[in-house]
């Protein structure tokens, strides 16, 4: 069988890794313009590494430089946007999916009136987009909430921010009327995994931290589920998508406790989809809240808002798997998509330690679609790598060329076990800032910026090998890889 007819072929990229232009045009401050460079994530405190505190939150608001902070000057995307859309073009995408930066629309996210310039600047991405056929995919939150709204309220752990979302997406629908497709909250599940970035905590401000993030969690949902109702109303035919970021776990060995170890991360996992897809909270997790003291702000009026509002669809990123063991003292660990897990013997990995496992993505694919039966949209899947431009100008990349082969051809096989697809985005179509290093050398595009992790460089795009092969991909729809 293969990939459906209008299968969604494209890329995917988020605001505060991509645009730059920090506080150009009106911009506030986001949660990833205080994120300095850490090229040396340590796996064994990931979370901690990973970690925002009060302090730095200070001295970044005082620092009025781009210097240290790498999202401030991303690939200056936002001065390329017409450059890198024509790119993207000749490729021949279907669609891209890319994020609005609430802090552009609303820099501080509790005004009452939005930014003009902000609605403007995505107006003319959207037109540009439209005029090469390329359907947007728009990410409502992509790790770049105000940084305001964080200090003030300690992010989404307080309900207030539901509302100050919800107005945002409001201007969002209102605006752009010509758009079908919307996600609501990146790799929604990474609340509890670094809350700063994903939901505005400053742990060093929550007396109960494990509490304010599943209430974090919770408010993300209401308001995902509210903003769906909305945007189902200004728009008709939108599709509204959760995403997930699919965190597959393998038993270490056919040990019946590494099994229950990895049944049980994998539940954690599939969970915030389970509430966003089926409207309600499995009873498993709320023993776990029970059994942990979580003691959650939950109305009946939320019940009913998640009850009635589900989601069209599912999307995920999709970058490899981890082992799981009963006792994971005996464990070699290892980093993957923020998170860290069990090295898996049997599986190659990046210089980052990400493991690749192709097959690993074919599985996700039949798991989420026995589980779910909804349509489903990879939005994220890629390698990050160390590139090297050569003094002519090409770019030899054939490990990504591998990796994305071996992945589309898992895709394929999952379609052909029956799984209802309707799109795919790589991550990321060009070189960007990377959300969790910030580095510049970690690179995934199918286009080269030259720029190094300092910000220096001409900015200049050039294409890697990948370029035409992803291209050819897509002419043939996947029917040559
Ligand atoms: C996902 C994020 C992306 C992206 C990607 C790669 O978790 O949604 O924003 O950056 O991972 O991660 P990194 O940039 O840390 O290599």
């Amino acid at each position: 069988m293969a990939f459906r007819k209008n299968f969604l072929w494209g890329g995917a990229v988020a605001a505060n890794q991509v645009e730059g232009a920090w506080n150009i045009d009106g911009k506030g401050l986001s949660v990833a313009d205080v994120a300095t460079y850490k090229a040396n994530v340590d796996v064994k405190d990931y979370k901690k590494n990973v970690a925002v505190d009060s302090i730095q939150i200070e001295k970044a608001i005082s620092d009025k430089s781009d210097e240290d902070y790498p999202k401030r000057r991303g690939i200056d995307g936002y001065h390329h946007y017409k450059e890198d859309i024509k790119l993207f073009a000749d490729l021949g995408f279907k669609t891209l999916r890319f994020s609005i930066a609430w802090t552009r629309l609303f820099p501080n996210g509790d005004e009452s009136k939005p930014n003009e310039a902000g609605i403007e600047y995505y107006r003319k991405v959207i037109d540009e987009l439209h005029k090469y056929n390329i359907e947007p995919l728009i990410t409502l939150s992509h790790y770049e909430m105000p940084l305001n709204l964080a200090i003030k309220y300690n992010g989404w752990a307080d309900r207030k921010i539901i509302n100050c979302f919800t107005k945002f997406a409001k201007v969002c629908f209102e605006n752009f009327t010509d758009v079908k497709y919307w996600l609501t909250f990146n790799e929604i599940d990474s609340v509890t995994r670094h809350p700063f970035t994903s939901a505005g905590i400053i742990p060093d401000k929550s007396e109960n931290l494990l509490q304010d993030e599943y209430q974090a969690l919770h408010n993300q949902f209401v308001a995902s589920a509210q903003v769906t109702k909305l945007v189902h109303k200004i728009i008709p035919g939108s599709m509204v998508g959760c995403m997930l970021t699919k965190l597959t776990t393998y038993p270490a060995i056919a040990k019946p406790e590494d099994v229950l170890a990895a049944l049980n991360k994998n539940i954690m996992n599939y969970y915030p989809a389970d509430v966003q897809v089926k409207g309600e909270y499995p009873k498993l997790i709320l023993e776990y809240f029970k059994k942990n003291n979580i003691q959650l702000d939950i109305t009946d009026e939320d019940l009913t808002t998640l009850r009635e509002n589900t989601v069209d669809f599912i999307s995920f990123s999709y970058y490899m798997s981890m082992l799981a063991a009963g006792d994971e003292s005996g464990l070699e660990m290892t980093q993957g998509n923020t998170v860290v897990g069990g090295k898996n013997p049997y599986l190659p990995a990046t210089e980052w330690g990400w493991t690749v496992d192709p097959v690993g993505l074919r599985i996700s694919l039949i798991e989420l679609y026995d589980r779910y039966q909804k349509p489903l949209f990879v939005v994220e899947n890629g390698m990050g790598t160390h590139d090297k431009l050569e003094k002519d100008g090409s770019i030899h990349d054939p490990y990504r060329i591998k990796y994305f082969k071996e992945h589309l051809k898992a895709m394929k096989d999952a379609v052909d076990n029956g799984v209802d697809l309707l799109g795919y985005t790589s991550w990321a179509p060009i070189d960007l800032v990377s959300a969790s290093t910030s580095q510049m050398s970690k690179r995934y595009g199918f286009i080269y910026v030259d720029l190094d992790d300092e910000g220096h460089g001409t900015g200049k795009r050039y294409k890697k090998d990948s370029f035409d092969w992803y291209k050819h991909v897509i002419e043939t729809n996947g029917e040559e890889l």
